[in-house]
């Protein structure tokens, strides 16, 4: 991995650690917000949001999705997510307040954050990559975790090239450029007690596709 130190907005400087991924762009931020933040927003977040448990259907079966999410947004930011057809909640003031934080680092603009809560280490979430139509051709998708730190493991979709990541509290991955493309992202499930966490994607939607 290579450090690069860079700039953002006046006299801030931001440690950004640039994975070392071939065919993507991925930046890990990991002290986006201190640690008494990051345990304040894991409180709020996980005592108010909308969180409910999806169903999936696969190969004619149903099942219910190992995590709990929700969805937020303005009112055009629908989006389809795993046969999902998701309309968002209203913001609420953090999710509005991280949101602005996100852009203001990514240089970026989001409309919509999926969250997602991982009630503890059985909860998970599988292979795939954000590549759904609505989030246009080389995405921004800005992550921020809180609460226990879980791994999040990369795969290259043609060399097989894999990449373990932990992402702790207060971090902000960044994916963006060609990293939907090539790669697969995942959550997998843990053996030993884990505490929960909340994972936050920015995300921009386009509306009209
Ligand atoms: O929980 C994470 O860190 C990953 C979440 C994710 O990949 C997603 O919401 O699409
Ligand atoms: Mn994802």
């Amino acid at each position: 991995m290579q450090q690069d130190l860079f700039t953002h907005g006046d006299d801030q400087l931001e440690t950004c650690i640039r994975l070392a991924m071939p065919d993507a762009d991925v930046c890990y931020y990991p002290d986006f917000l201190s640690a008494d933040q990051a345990q304040h927003y894991f409180n709020v977040i996980q005592d108010s949001l909308l969180w409910h448990q999806e169903q999936i259907s696969l190969y004619g079966k149903t099942f219910q999705m190992p995590r709990l999410q929700a969805w937020y947004g303005d009112k055009e930011a629908r989006y389809s997510y795993s046969n999902l057809n998701l309309t968002p909640n209203v913001w609420t003031a953090e999710l509005l307040s991280l949101k602005q934080r996100c852009e203001q680092q990514c240089a970026a603009v989001f409309n919509s954050v999926l969250a997602n809560l991982y009630r503890d280490g059985q909860d998970s979430m599988g292979k795939h990559a954000d590549d759904e139509a609505e989030l246009g051709q080389q995405p921004v998708i800005a992550s921020l975790s809180l609460g226990a730190t879980r791994t999040l493991l990369f795969s290259h979709k043609e060399t097989k090239q894999s990449m373990k990541l932990p992402l702790a509290a207060g971090s902000l991955l960044v994916m963006k450029g060609t990293t939907q493309q090539f790669w697969l992202h995942a959550i997998a499930k843990r053996k030993t007690a884990v505490a929960g966490r909340i994972n936050l994607t920015f995300r921009y939607i386009y509306p009209d596709i």
